[in-house]
């Protein structure tokens, strides 16, 4: 026999829909409601890599490096356990959000990567932005560390300036014959480490030099299978955007992704 609602489940209903119509059901963690025009995601063929074209807005990529300019340091990588500055990997890097700063503009990045990813926001690494100029690179590198099994599940680096064919700067996985080229707001992202904790050896990865003349900036954001760091507080409210074309998928890779034949460019 079905039950008639009550008044009072018509007054909640109602309720939420007024809280809705007003700017979305108020959560403590609003701003994952906010996707900018163009957010699309498409895999790229069956490498396991993504590309997610306006995974951050002009405006936001623009903050993001002025917030990071002044906090550059050269960047460093693990050897043997330890942090060092290598010929290894010669860009530089500030730290956006971590334990000591953590930086509001960020946050809506750090909730469309858990989005994405199915993991909750604090499960993100302190998250740095690189600034490669003129000759920089990073060689050949995993994002897992062999041996230590609690670590980065998944990686989402994003770019946040343009690069043209010309200005190097391109991320290229050799044995996925897999080349990207940066694009001011667009991500790519894949999986490092299995629940079972394999690795994915296949996406080793490496930054090419940025040539004569040009920069190159970007952030990843990296995360893992526990949480990091506490929730934020005051969070930042969702900017208004028209949502043009949600989530969708193609079979055409999108311009500056490339399948390469042999070895790698730039
Ligand atoms: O800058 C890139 O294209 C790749 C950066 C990277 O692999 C890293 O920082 O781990």
């Amino acid at each position: 026999m079905s039950r008639r609602p009550t008044g009072d489940n018509k007054i909640n209903i109602f309720n939420d829909l007024k809280r809705y119509l007003k700017g979305g059901i108020v959560t403590e963690h609003q701003p994952v409601d906010f996707l900018p025009d163009g957010f699309t995601v498409r895999q790229i063929d069956e490498t396991g890599v993504s590309v997610i074209d306006n995974f951050c807005s002009a405006e936001e990529a623009e903050y993001l490096i002025e917030a990071a300019r002044p906090a550059l340091k050269p960047s460093r990588i693990v050897v043997n356990n330890e942090s060092v500055t290598d010929n290894y990997r010669t860009s530089s890097t500030a730290a956006l959000y971590g334990q000591s700063r953590k930086d509001k503009g960020l946050i809506p990045l750090l909730y469309r990567g858990a989005m994405l990813l199915g993991v909750p926001y604090t499960h993100v690494e302190a998250v740095f932005v690189t600034h490669y100029s003129s000759g920089e690179y990073y060689k050949k590198h995993e994002d897992f560390f062999p041996g230590f099994q609690g670590d980065r599940l998944y990686t989402v680096l994003i770019y946040l300036n343009d690069l043209g064919p010309e200005q190097g700067g391109s991320t290229a996985f050799e044995k996925l014959r897999l080349s990207v080229t940066p694009k001011r707001g667009r991500a790519i992202c894949w999986t490092n480490r299995n629940p079972d904790c394999s690795t994915h050896p296949e996406t080793t990865h490496e930054a090419m030099p940025v040539a004569e003349g040009s920069e190159k900036w970007v952030i990843q954001l990296w995360y893992r299978r526990y949480e990091l760091l506490p929730p934020a507080t005051d969070l930042p409210n969702a900017p208004a955007t028209d949502v043009t074309s949600a989530v969708a998928s193609t079979a055409e890779l999108p311009s500056g992704v490339r399948r390469l034949s042999a070895g790698i460019g730039t």
